[in-house]
């Protein structure tokens, strides 16, 4: 201590250097403290680790397991799409009735599918698995069932069945796997 210091007041040189040291001080004090707490991974650490890793890892897989499932879906819906699309197109080539003057609602007497000759001539058509007009199969058509439903409507309300004919028939087509709906398309003919 110098003669021109008070003895109650630490020198200025002290007052620096202390905080550095507590400072030191704390991290050592820190340091030991995380190497007491955590002189590795404990075995309630690794079991909790380990189970959120599971837990991650199955939700991974089940979203691609989805994401799969949905590919497989619009891949199915797509044929089964194109396979309806295939049996409206076959339809609507076709006139609005037979031509004579007291046509059926429905084949007429002798008709097949090779022979329909008019709209309503495919009311309740169903085949599975789909074939084109000479038999053949559809590709992609393994396992689907393919429907057809005409019916008169009313002119006013599509969506309304008629008894009678005023004129417009709606035809509606589904196609269906294992008894699970996968596509149905809907069109109206007008007379
Ligand atoms: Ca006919």
């Amino acid at each position: 201590m110098s003669a021109t210091q008070h003895p109650g007041k630490r020198s200025p040189s002290r007052s620096r250097v202390a905080p550095q040291r507590r400072l030191g001080r704390w991290s050592l004090h820190c340091g030991a403290m995380r190497l007491r707490r955590h002189p590795g991974y404990t075995l309630v650490e690794v079991a909790i680790s380990t189970l959120i890793v599971g837990v991650l890892l199955v939700a991974a897989l089940n979203t691609t397991g989805y994401a799969t499932r949905g590919q497989i879906d619009n891949k199915q819906r797509a044929q089964a799409k194109l396979i309806a699309n295939a049996m409206l197109a076959e339809i609507l080539e076709l006139p609005y009735q037979e031509r004579t003057t007291t046509p059926a609602f429905g084949p007429e007497t002798g008709e097949a599918r090779a022979t329909y000759d008019d709209v309503d001539d495919y009311m309740l058509f169903s085949d599975s698995p789909p074939v084109d007009k000479q038999g053949v199969a559809l590709a992609g058509g393994e396992g689907l069932t393919r429907s057809v439903v005409v019916s008169y409507v009313e002119p006013d309300n599509l969506t309304a069945t008629s008894n009678t004919d005023k004129g417009i028939k709606r035809i509606v087509v589904s196609v269906a796997r294992g008894g699970t709906q996968l596509v149905s398309l809907t069109t109206v003919v007008v007379k």
